[in-house]
């Protein structure tokens, strides 16, 4: 029952890993240093508590509410975000858990629920200052002047200061040596300035807490494309393009690219300010950007395409680029904010406990979209752009744990015939929430011109006979027509620091590693001694001796794969490396199906992977129900700009 996992989470302490985290970017400081908070609960407090106060301003139905009725109102709002943030069952981006209260007393912060009164929760909308950013994504548009460039500039700034992760789509820049027609000189084209972008965001940091993350996108019809494939070469990971991923962006549909690489044929390179004339073969420019991934593990692929067939207000407005991460496709001056479930949180002896996970999607959706109208946005076109379609990205983490703990190997049919199940019963009940807040709270603005509302039998993802279609079909049928809240709702991040604040696996990826050590200081010393972890799942599943008598190899190998235990056991605990690419791929398929954003997967190669074997995982990609593509070859240059789980905890 839900109520029984919330008490039960709520108890358990975040372990040490995740208590160092928190302490060293999480938990608010006074100016002088002095923690004023001590534990997660703290923040669950601060959180729940700025959230709740949205109601304030979002929800009409208050106003026929006495003063007193609503704050209780308010109060059980608070305390529902509180109980599900306390037991780490639901876990929103980072930014929200950094920013929300910044700019207000902290006497009101903190004050105990029972003392709480109305006007403190006025006080609290009013008293929000210009860094109360909670989103994790934003896209910023890059016109092709020079004024439009540095206007971009600094609007990369604002946002790396308030902690945001951007991404842009370079190819409305003129191409290098184009014309330019004020100076009789010549461009020097997208690539160049990616380098000022970069450059810009290095000097920016949002305290000591989070540096840039950016997403650099070029199309495949640009005629820079080629040199832009190789951009990161030479990055030794520090210094080339260091804050930024780069995708190869496919506008047109992910089967179109198909068939013309089939049939060996090729793109037309074009940009209205150049006037060259170039058609390179499809197969010359994957084969470049396969010797590139697998040399540096860019660029990845973007299928913007993809994206806007399922996009509720194509061709009204369009995609034109994803976070640093991949997991949101946006338009211009869009934002949105993510939150992810655990999984592995909502597993009993019976299995998945569908009833806790429908009441957490619910307040999961609920508290996404207040989110919304507690932000302040550094920018006046981003508060006006998210106000008007209200994307939201909720998503899991810990299925990686979650399979652990049913005996489902991860290389499955059975594991994604679990996910597409998982993601589709969300699905169902996210957008069944998000309805009832459109019935109750008013739709999102630009409802009316969305496919929701014109268009019949309009699902946001492609489904795939899961066990809820009929419901699925059901409320787009009936009910999505009049009332929607958010324009999309759901997305897959990767979760690399709230999953190590929720002590479970990150996003819907494998574990990495099973074992490691960290060296960590003794208390009131210099010294350092080895710290060994070992998957939390693995220790319930094997007795204590065993696990002591393998630990030394395990740490080494990371994996099971070469000890000699049980086969079952090896069977089930599989870890990235252990799992092949199309495993990987058709994992990502399973869920997107059910997402109406996007999903960040890594698809691991082995270290003896070879540039056809890219192309090969390029080629299945095309194939799939997916909406972009990041391989990483074991032991290749790590270039990605986050954190992996991985590198924190080794
Ligand atoms: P603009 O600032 O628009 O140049 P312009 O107004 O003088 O020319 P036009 O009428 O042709 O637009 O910049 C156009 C593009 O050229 C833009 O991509 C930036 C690039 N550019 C350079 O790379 N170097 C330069 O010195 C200038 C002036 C522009
Ligand atoms: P988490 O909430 O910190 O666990 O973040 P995720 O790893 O789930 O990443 C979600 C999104 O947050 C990414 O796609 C980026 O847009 C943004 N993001 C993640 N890490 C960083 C960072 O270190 N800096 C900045 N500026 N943005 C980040
Ligand atoms: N496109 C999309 N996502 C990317 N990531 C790294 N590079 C790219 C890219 N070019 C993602 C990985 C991982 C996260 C840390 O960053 O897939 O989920």
């Amino acid at each position: 029952m839900y109520s029984d996992l919330i008490e039960k989470y709520k108890k358990i302490q975040p372990s040490q890993n995740a208590v160092r985290i928190l302490t060293e970017r999480y938990f608010i400081k006074t100016p002088a240093g002095e923690f004023i908070e001590k534990s997660w609960h703290d923040v669950a407090h601060r959180v729940a508590r700025v959230v709740a106060s949205a109601e304030l301003i979002n929800n009409p139905a208050l106003e026929n509410l006495s003063k007193s009725e609503k704050l209780d109102y308010i109060k059980l709002l608070e305390k529902e975000f509180f109980d599900l943030l306390a037991s780490r069952i639901f876990i929103p981006n980072s930014p929200t858990l950094f920013n929300s209260g910044m700019g207000v007393d902290y006497e009101l912060l903190y004050k105990p629920l029972e003392q709480m009164e109305l006007d403190d929760y006025s006080k609290i909308i009013q008293m929000r200052n210009h860094l109360h950013m909670l989103s994790a994504c934003f896209v910023v548009p890059v016109e092709d002047s020079i004024d439009g460039i540095f206007t971009a500039v600094k609007e990369y700034a604002l946002i790396t200061k308030a902690g945001g992760g951007i991404g842009s789509n370079f190819s409305s820049l003129r191409p290098n040596g184009s014309f330019v027609a004020g100076t009789h000189g010549k461009a020097s084209g997208p690539i160049s300035f990616m380098h000022v972008f970069n450059s810009a965001v290095s000097v920016v940091e949002q305290g000591y807490r989070r540096r840039g993350a950016l997403m650099g996108i070029l199309n495949i019809d640009h005629p820079d494309i080629m040199d832009f494939i190789s951009a990161k070469k030479g990055n030794d990971g520090e210094k080339v393009l260091r804050f930024f991923n780069i995708s190869v962006g496919i506008p047109m549909r992910r089967e179109e690219l198909l068939r013309i690489y089939e049939r060996d044929g090729t793109i037309r390179l074009n940009h209205s300010k150049w006037h060259g004339e170039k058609e390179i073969k499809v197969r010359e420019i994957i084969q470049k950007m396969a010797q590139s991934a697998w040399e540096t593990g860019d660029p990845g692929m973007v299928f913007l395409g993809e994206m806007n067939r399922y996009y509720a207000l194509y061709p009204h407005k369009e995609i034109i680029s994803t976070n640093p991460c991949g997991e949101i496709g946006l338009g211009a001056y869009e934002a949105c904010n993510l939150g992810s479930i655990d999984l592995a949180k909502l597993y009993t002896q019976n299995g998945v406990d569908w009833d806790a996970l429908e009441k957490a999607t619910r307040i999961a959706v609920r508290f996404l979209d207040n989110v919304i109208d507690v932000n302040v946005f550094p920018i006046d076109k981003i508060s006006k752009a998210v106000k008007e379609s209200r994307r939201l990205g909720l998503g899991i983490m810990g299925f990686a744990d979650l399979l652990y703990k049913m005996d489902i190997p991860y290389d499955s049919e059975e594991a994604r015939r679990l996910a597409k199940n998982i993601m589709a019963f969300m699905a169902l009940h996210s957008h069944e929430e998000s309805s009832k807040l459109g019935e109750e709270k008013g739709n999102f603005p630009l409802f009316e011109q969305s496919r929701y509302h014109t268009e019949d039998d309009f699902v946001p993802f492609s489904m795939d006979e899961s066990d809820y279609d009929e419901e699925i079909f059901e409320h787009f049928r009936n009910v999505a027509p009049k009332f929607k809240r958010n324009v999309a709702v759901l997305a897959i991040a990767p979760t690399g620091s709230i999953s190590n604040i929720a002590d479970t696996s990150s996003g819907l990826e494998p574990n990495f590693l099973l074992a490691y050590v960290r060296y960590v200081n003794k208390q009131n010393s210099d010294e350092r001694e080895p710290l060994f972890y070992v998957n939390e799942v693995l220790k319930q599943k094997l007795p204590e001796d065993l696990i002591n008598s393998i630990k030394d190899k395990l740490v080494e190998d990371g994996t099971l794969k070469h000890l000699e235990i049980d086969e079952e056991i090896k069977r089930v605990f599989v870890v990235s490396h252990d799992i092949k690419p199309i495993d990987h791929l058709l994992m990502q398929e399973a869920f997107q199906c059910y997402v109406d954003n996007n999903i960040s997967k890594t698809i691991n190669l082995p270290n003896s992977a070879t540039v056809d074997d890219v192309v090969e995982v390029y080629i299945e990609a095309l194939k799939h129900k997916i909406r972009g593509l990041t391989i990483y070859r074991d032991g290749s240059l790590q270039t990605q700009v986050l954190t992996s789980t991985k590198s924190l905890k080794t």
